[in-house]
């Protein structure tokens, strides 16, 4: 009896003792900080205005009178609310498009909403909304375009200065910004030439005065374009990339920016920007052409579904206001996915994993199910294949399964099979096929009913994590 005592004593204190399992070492590289906070966003507003606004342009020569641009109603807390009620996390304006046209009175140019009259030329587009955005709660970035077809200095190494002492402003004068976009288009100036940029410089001055800002150019550095402007990230689309040689306007392959590069050297995932409108800039033409319901939607499972963040342009009016066509259109929107995501169906069901890392309960499948993304299950470092099953408390129909990865180690899977259990055959049959996941994986399939789901992860270049599994 009391050799049973001791060793029952024993054991409890082994396994008080035992040391907690160590966390899969990160793979590659991995996010940064404020990478990870971008990413969670998901989904947010491109804003495309300016003196093209007024013109029919999309490509203003940066001859335009100021004048034009009058927008007699001009309300960024109507853009704000109708960010927010759309269910987005953020808005990214176009300071300056290749006009060179200033939507705030730059001490660097003569050609900014201080010559245009507007609000008596005392007018700053950027003030009013980045205090919107502010108020509303949602992120504010700025749009910057390189390319200048105003500006004399356009086209020699003064125009780098230049360029840097309005990055400077912008960055300076109205709080924090999330995101620094700068558009890859790289044409001549009004004078005929052709800027070469001070890359560097620029991303110097980016992090020197907002070290969180995330910068998006083709290439990166903190994300990258998704290689067309129609909302389509890669079935395959690694958050690598190797930049090497590359810069903005001077970039891969079109299909490298929309898959990734699975041993890229950089984190440097992807972002969709895409139009509600057939143009960026706002036309009283294109008043009926605003995308329906169904193209946005299937846009949402095209970019934010495959590991990519949707950056969706709405251009307010001649007004200055999002057009009612554009809001409406928005919200039908987001009720769609609402909907579509309404019932988590694995929220009550059982799942199991073959492969626990350590078998310890911090790794355990069960977090797959919580709503906390910074729990996860692993396997053990020698597994880079694994397999979950999961059982619903009934038979239930479902036509998508969302994955997420545990991205802040690094993105590591890439081959998924999912199955779905068949009562009358007794087998296991294929539901659906992935390469990778990434920070979001929306699988889409015909309806099925059953109350089992296998997920196979058939290769994986470290073992495999993830955060999440839904069913819907
Ligand atoms: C492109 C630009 O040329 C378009 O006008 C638009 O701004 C788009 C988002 O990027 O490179």
């Amino acid at each position: 009896m009391k050799r049973i005592i001791l060793i029952a004593a024993l054991c409890a204190l082994f396994h008080a003792c035992r040391m907690p399992v160590a966390p899969p070492a990160p793979y590659g590289p991995v996010p940064t900080t404020a990478q990870l906070e971008w990413q969670k966003m998901e989904y947010y507003m491109f804003v495309h205005f300016g003196p093209n606004t007024f013109t029919d342009m999309e490509w203003g020569d940066g001859r335009e009178d100021p004048q034009v641009f009058r927008p007699i109603a001009l309300d960024c807390r109507q853009w704000a609310e109708t960010a927010v009620n759309a269910g987005m996390k953020g808005i990214i304006i176009t300071a300056k498009h290749h006009d060179g046209f200033c939507l705030w009175p730059s001490r660097y140019s003569t050609h900014t909403v201080r010559e245009s009259g507007w609000r008596e030329g005392r007018g700053d587009v950027l003030r009013e909304l980045s205090d919107a955005c502010r108020t509303a709660g949602l992120k504010f970035g700025v749009y910057l375009s390189p390319w200048d077809r105003n500006h004399p200095t356009y086209g020699t190494p003064d125009y780098n200065e230049v360029f840097t002492a309005m990055l400077a402003e912008v960055l300076t004068g109205y709080g924090a910004v999330f995101e620094q976009w700068f558009d890859g288009a790289n044409g001549e100036g009004d004078n005929g030439k052709r800027q070469v940029y001070d890359w560097p410089l620029f991303h110097r001055t980016v992090y020197h005065y907002q070290p969180s800002a995330v910068i998006f150019s083709d290439v990166g550095p903190g994300c990258r374009w998704i290689g067309n402007e129609d909302g389509r990230a890669g079935e395959t689309n690694w958050s690598r990339l190797d930049t090497t040689g590359f810069e903005p306007g001077k970039i891969p392959v079109l299909d490298t920016l929309t898959i990734g590069n699975i041993y890229g050297q950089a984190w440097i995932p992807a972002e969709t920007d895409v139009s509600i409108r057939p143009g960026w800039f706002y036309s009283p033409a294109t008043d009926d052409k605003v995308k329906p319901t169904d193209e946005l939607r299937a846009i949402y499972y095209t970019s934010v579904g495959r590991n990519s963040n949707l950056l969706l342009n709405v251009p307010p009016d001649r007004n200055g206001r999002i057009h009612p066509h554009d809001s409406t259109r928005l919200m039908d929107f987001r009720a769609a996915i609402e909907a579509d995501f309404r019932h988590n169906l694995a929220a009550g069901a059982t799942i199991t994993a073959n492969n626990i890392r350590g078998d310890s309960p911090r790794y355990s499948a069960v977090h797959l199910l919580d709503a906390d993304f910074d729990t996860y299950w692993a396997t053990d470092d020698t597994a880079t294949t694994a397999t979950l099953e999961i059982t619903l408390p009934a038979p239930q129909t479902f036509s998508r399964l969302l994955l997420q990865e545990y991205i802040p180690l690094g993105q590591r899977i890439a081959a998924v099979d999912v199955d779905y259990w068949d009562d009358t055959s007794h087998t296991w049959m294929s539901l659906a096929s992935a390469t990778t996941i990434g920070y979001k994986r929306i699988l889409q399939f015909p309806a099925t009913t059953s109350d089992k789901l296998r997920i196979h992860i058939r290769r994986s270049l470290a073992c495999p994590t993830l955060s999440t599994v839904g069913v819907y």
